[in-house]
Parts: structure tokens; sequence; C-alpha cells
């Protein structure tokens, strides 16, 4: 899944999608390297974001969506936003999935999601981008996440949403501290033990700053190693910004899981 920020503010890449033939250019490079998903968000997550008004997230986003529709964009695109309003406007406008960071907190947004039968990823967080840092405390990070995703399941099947729809993401970085993070991604398989793909997001997030020390525009390497542990851990979508290079590792961990086939007897 490849990610494209129509914002000014996105921890990485902020400002400079904005304008709408920068951000088709960019959609084409990243389905010309590979990507599988398109993401496209118009509001920043990151620890401390401001909200922004469904009227601007949907401002940043529509155009875009629609000139992508009407140049025959090749791959399926996901709208990564939490409010129902701007959802709806996005699948009219040609989004094929709701990626949601709040694992469908808002019943419109279920709602919506379930109206239109299209895939919808649940992501864990605590709180809000405002204060989830605050709030990253857990006994056991691993098995409270997964039994938060499990509610997160039950709340979207209530709302009508078949659970064949549903992909599971551990949300790295968001109410996580960086060795919260690191663990999530070791022990990953319990997530998948759910029985939903998972997806995951480690792209340039701060927990490689931490035990690399580099910036954000220096952690490619850190990026395809998460990617390749989060693969090789069962992750069946991994969502970045740099497609060519994280599809390779990808593919790589992908290629040794399958290799790793008990042996037979004799
Ligand atoms: N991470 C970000 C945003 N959306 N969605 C899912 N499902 N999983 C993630 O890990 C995830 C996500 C944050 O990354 P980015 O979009 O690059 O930054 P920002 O939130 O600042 O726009």
């Amino acid at each position: 899944m490849g990610v494209l920020n129509l914002t000014p503010d996105s921890f990485s890449d902020g400002g400079r999608f904005l304008d709408p033939d920068a951000a088709v250019a960019r959609a084409r490079v990243l389905a010309d390297e590979g990507a599988d998903l398109l993401d496209v968000g118009g509001e920043s997550t990151r620890p401390g974001a401001p909200p922004v008004p469904a009227a601007e997230e949907i401002r940043r986003v529509v155009p875009v969506l629609e000139r992508l529709r009407a140049g025959g964009y090749p791959v399926p695109i996901s709208i990564d936003t939490s409010k129902a309003e701007v959802a709806r406007a996005a699948l009219a406008a040609g989004a094929a999935m709701v990626n949601d960071v709040t694992a469908l907190s808002d019943p419109a947004l279920a709602e919506v999601v379930a109206e239109a039968g299209v895939p919808v990823v649940l992501m864990h967080m605590r709180g809000t981008p405002r204060d989830m840092q605050d709030r990253a405390a857990y006994r056991d990070v691993v098995r409270e996440v997964r039994d938060e995703l499990a509610l997160a399941l039950e709340r979207a099947e209530r709302a009508g949403i078949a659970r064949a729809r549903t992909l599971l993401d551990p949300g790295i970085g968001f109410a996580k501290t960086a060795t919260q993070s690191l663990e999530l991604l070791a022990r990953l398989r319990e997530i998948a033990a759910l029985g939903r793909p998972v997806l995951v997001g480690p792209s340039r997030k701060s927990f490689i700053g931490h035990v690399t020390g580099t910036l954000v525009a220096d952690r490619l390497p850190g990026t395809l190693a998460a990617v390749a542990v989060a693969v090789l851990n069962g992750a069946a979508v991994v969502r970045v910004h740099d497609v060519a290079a994280a599809r390779q590792a990808a593919r790589i961990a992908a290629a040794v899981r399958e290799a790793d086939r008990p042996p037979g007897p004799g």
C-alpha cells in the first residue's frame, strides 16, 4: 500500500503533494513502482496533530480522487480518514476502501462503510493523535492491542460490516512507545491469530529513529528492515512511502516465509 498524503503537515512528506498536479504525478509513480493499493489521506495523524475540519479534508482529497478516476488510475484507492462525511465523499469520487486509524469508533463512519460494502482497515489507537502518546500504558501491549482489535471486529460486525471485509492493524506508533512498537512487530503473529489479514505501517516512523538515531529523511533502510520483519511475522499488507524498495524487501521476506517448511518424514 503506497502512501499519498495531501496534507501540509504530515510528518515525513507534509506539503509535498498539496498541489493536485504533484499529487496525481506522485500517485502514478507509486503505481509504477508496483503498489497494489494507494492510501490517500487529507489529515495528518502524527503525534500532536490538530484535527482538520471535514470540509477541508474533502477539499484536499476529492479533486485528486476525481482526477485519478478520470485518468483510469490502475490501483484500488483507500481513503485514510476517520470522518463519515469524508469517507462518503471519497467513496463517491472513486475510493474503494476505508482506512480508519480509530477502528470505527464513530458509528456514523461504520454506517457509511456498511452501506458501501467496501473493505475497511481497523487500526488500533488509544485517544486521539493529540493525546495518544500519554496513553501508551499497557501491561502486555500485544495482548491488549489484540483484545481491543477483537472488540473493533465485533463493533464492525454489529454495524453490518462482514468480517471478510476487514483488515487489522496494530497501529505502529499510535499510543505506542518505540519499545511497544518493536514488541508488536516481534509478536505480530498473535494479532494475525484473530484470523483477518494484518496491515502494518512502519514507514519512516519514530521507533526507527529511536533505535538507529536517524532523522525521518534517513529512515528508508530501517523501514525496509521493519517491512521484512512484518511480512516474515505474518503481515499481509505493508503501508509505505517508498513502494519499489519496500516491495523488494517484502518479496524476500515472503519468499523466506514460504521456504520455512517443516522437513518431511525421513
Ligand atoms: N500510519 C499513519 C497514517 N495512517 N493507517 C494505518 N492503517 N496504519 C498506519 O500505521 C498509519 C495509517 C501515519 O503515517 P503518515 O501517513 O506518513 O503520516 P501523517 O499521519 O503525519 O500524515
